[in-house]
């Protein structure tokens, strides 16, 4: 942060950056248990906030978690953070944890989950070189934890898989990784849905595939179909994806990032396709109506 500290929530008290701790008992940190969101807000406006506290408690239900306090609760203690932090564009951090238990596993051990919610101003998460010349991905050796394991279609706290695709990116000098789902389809990156356009025709992976139901993904299906493509959720194979006209990523922090090659093989022109142009002006246009948020103030 630059010299001002920004306050942040734990358990209904706001406390100073350096002050804002949990416990090492946590088994959030123990364990990864929990659940969280990543929210931004643009000029005032809290993108899709409904959307996000409802996908925190499908995730938290999913994994028997309690959250101590109401949806209504909830989005007011968001909306009090960036007041309190004087922010219009900001990056929101949502995350309940399981609590504080003992050193095992067992969840009946922690009595109280705990919420904690972090807003700084927006960083600059993407070049915006990036967003005309497109990113150079991998195709992953990990795979996405299937529907029936640790599935992503829960936004948990447990991110290892991603994180060991994004340490593979990073190897390889890419700037990020697609995961197969398990049975060799494409799924999506390491934090961002895909999709890729064929034919005039957008196509985007099944939810069968395990990935998270990205609230981008899903305005970039509304966007799509209004500017009158078809959109199709079925499985795609990486032959398909090298061989697409244009491919790009989703979601809060990516927005609509192109992907110019995959693997070494150019897709498309090699930069941002007229479609996906299209379809990331539309996006910029939706994120700045305030209806599609909730106001900060
Ligand atoms: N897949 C996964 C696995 C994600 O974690 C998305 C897709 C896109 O979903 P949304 O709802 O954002 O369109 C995500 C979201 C970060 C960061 O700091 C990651 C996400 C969101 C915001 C910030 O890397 N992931």
């Amino acid at each position: 942060m630059s010299g001002k500290e920004c306050l942040i929530y734990i358990d209904g008290e706001y406390y100073p950056e350096s002050e804002a701790k949990i416990s090492v008992f946590d088994h959030g940190f123990l364990y990864g248990d929990g659940v969280f969101e990543g929210i931004r807000s643009y000029n005032g406006v809290v993108f899709k906030l409904k959307e996000h506290i409802d996908r925190l408690y499908y995730s938290a239900r999913a994994i028997m978690l309690k959250i101590p306090m109401t949806k209504e609760e909830m989005t007011k203690a968001v909306l009090e953070t960036l007041r309190k932090n004087n922010l219009k564009n900001a990056y929101i951090r949502l995350v309940v944890t399981r609590g504080k238990g003992d050193l095992g596993l067992d969840p009946r051990k922690c009595p109280r989950a705990s919420v904690i919610i972090i807003a700084v101003p927006l960083l600059q998460l993407y070049d915006e070189e990036k967003r005309e010349r497109g990113m150079s991905m991998i195709v992953s050796w990990v795979r996405r934890d299937p529907v029936d394991a640790t599935t992503h279609e829960i936004k948990s706290l447990n991110y290892l898989n991603s994180i060991l695709a994004k340490i593979e990116a990073n190897n390889a000098g890419a700037d990020e990784a697609i995961i197969l789902d398990s049975n060799g389809f494409v799924c999506e990156a390491t934090g961002e849905n895909i999709f890729i356009v064929k034919d005039g025709k957008i196509i985007t992976p099944p939810s069968t595939s395990g990935s998270l139901p990205g609230i981008t993904a899903g305005v970039i299906k509304e966007i799509a179909q209004k500017l009158g493509y078809t959109v199709i959720e079925k499985g795609i194979t990486v032959a398909e994806l090298y061989g697409a006209d244009e491919a790009f990523l989703t979601g809060t922090a990516a927005e609509v990032m192109p992907i110019r090659e995959v693997n070494k093989r150019q897709i498309g022109e090699g930069k941002i396709g007229p479609v996906t142009r299209k379809i990331l002006e539309k996006f910029m246009e939706y994120t700045k109506d305030p209806k599609n948020g909730v106001p900060i103030w």
